[in-house]
């Protein structure tokens, strides 16, 4: 179902044209309002009227993280904090969270956008909706919670932790979709077995996964442990939250809401625009957020934009699956290397389980890379052959895929971590 045909599927011509129109606007906004932006833009010999074209977005600076955090806590809020009526917060790996705000129009916007993707998955009114992410600061929970609403799914909003429960409610309530992140809805599909409840007790036939990567294959296991049909969903708090892209039914990349965001592929190295198809660096100006606008900001994301038509009508662009982090990749005795392609070969391995970890250490001035993966069937620890012929299949396929050696640990069925937000698959012990 398409939520809203005339934005979603408006002319390209139209939309380019709408585009430039709020690009105008954002940045005059930003002008007027942020002095951080101000500056930033008088550095650049960039004013407002100086904008006349889509092509002159080329000429703002970029925004980072690190802006943020110099600014913290409100530096970059575009509007009185009066006028703010909602802040959120993504808590970093280090140091200060990074702060958001939204205006009562702000959070109008991120309900219908949110609306939109969840609608462009397959959710209906008819639907009810557990939500798994964690309530609180994070953009995942109440972003779903709003847009589900909107659309007038039925939402129950169980938050994270407390499997079990979950689970029980989601027999006892008739739960029809799951909203989470990929790597806990497998954790749950492992705990409904334990607790042995079979799918046929379930109206589960639709999930709502986002907020970290999963491999098409990872996607295809937690289809056949739940019967049901996933979705990816991608966004991130300083641009919102969820709602900035969503797969439809046809899962070919997920479209941009691009009435309500630029985006543009950058070479992360030389902060080259990159032409349409290639890979490379997301960057997205933001052009009706008034809390907390964010012009040409660093998602630090890998992938890679598509024009084409999609079968579904749709006119926005379709940014193809997160291949990776730009910090997030590891560098491996100088080969580039994503956990998503690691991710990729496991997951085709029938022994092996889903649940992985990538363990980096420094061997004199000699990187090494250990991947610790989960056996399905603990019967094979005790074939010493048989583990044997495994971790050499793992590595030659390892060593096929990313071009290096890696050493594959094998480890007993539930002993690796589980998560229930994001999942962190890298310990990179190198500075440690
Ligand atoms: O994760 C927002 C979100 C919540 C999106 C729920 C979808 C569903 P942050 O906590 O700020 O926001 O984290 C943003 O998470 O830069 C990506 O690296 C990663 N990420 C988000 N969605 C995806 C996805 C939310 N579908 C960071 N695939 C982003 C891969 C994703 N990575």
């Amino acid at each position: 179902m398409i939520y809203n045909k005339q934005a979603e599927t408006m002319p390209r011509k139209e939309l380019e044209a709408l585009q430039l129109e709020r690009l105008k606007w954002v940045v005059s906004h930003c002008y007027e309002n942020i002095p951080f932006y101000r500056e930033r833009l008088d550095q650049a010999g960039v004013t407002p009227d100086s904008i006349r074209s889509l092509k002159d977005i080329e000429r703002i600076p970029f925004t980072t993280k690190e802006d943020i955090r110099t600014t913290y806590p409100y530096g970059l809020f575009g509007v009185p904090l009066k006028k703010i009526v909602r802040i959120h917060a993504s808590s970093g790996t280090t140091g200060k969270p990074t702060v958001v705000g939204y205006t009562k129009q702000d959070l109008d916007n991120w309900s219908e956008l949110v609306a939109r993707i969840v609608a462009a998955a397959g959710a209906t009114e008819d639907d009810v909706v557990q939500i798994a992410f964690g309530y609180g600061l994070f953009t995942g929970a109440l972003g779903l919670h709003y847009g589900l609403e909107r659309l007038g799914a039925t939402v129950v909003p169980t938050s994270s932790g407390n499997t079990e429960k979950h689970l029980m409610l989601m027999r006892d309530f008739g739960t029809t979709a799951l909203v989470s992140t990929p790597s806990y809805a497998l954790y749950m599909s492992e705990v409904l077995r334990d607790m042995g409840i079979k799918k046929s007790e379930l109206k589960m036939r639709l999930g709502l996964f986002g907020s970290e990567g999963c491999t098409e294959e990872m996607r295809d296991q937690i289809e056949k442990a739940w019967g049901i049909f996933a979705t990816d969903n991608y966004g991130m708090s300083e641009l919102m939250g969820p709602g900035v892209s969503g797969e439809c039914q046809y899962r070919v990349g997920m479209h941009i809401a691009e009435d309500h965001f630029i985006p543009e592929i950058i070479d992360s190295q030389t902060g080259k625009t990159l032409e349409p198809g290639q890979q490379g660096e997301l960057v997205i100006t933001t052009i009706t957020k008034e809390g907390f606008p964010m012009l040409r900001y660093r998602t630090k994301d890998i992938t890679r934009l598509n024009y084409e038509p999609c079968p579904c009508g749709r006119t926005h662009v379709r940014m193809d699956k997160i291949k990776g982090r730009s910090d997030d990749m590891l560098k491996i005795r100088g080969v580039n290397v994503f956990p998503s392609q690691i991710e990729s070969v496991l997951v085709t391995i029938p022994s092996v389980g889903p649940h992985y970890q990538l363990i980096v250490r420094k061997d004199g001035y000699m990187d090494t890379l250990e991947v610790q993966v989960e056996l399905t069937d603990a019967a094979v620890l005790v074939k010493y052959s048989e583990l044997e012929r495994l971790q050499q299949e793992i590595r030659h396929k390892l060593r096929t895929v990313l071009g290096i050696d890696a050493k594959v640990t094998l480890a007993e069925p539930k002993t690796l971590q589980r998560f229930q937000g994001k999942a962190q698959r890298v310990v990179d012990l190198r500075n440690a």
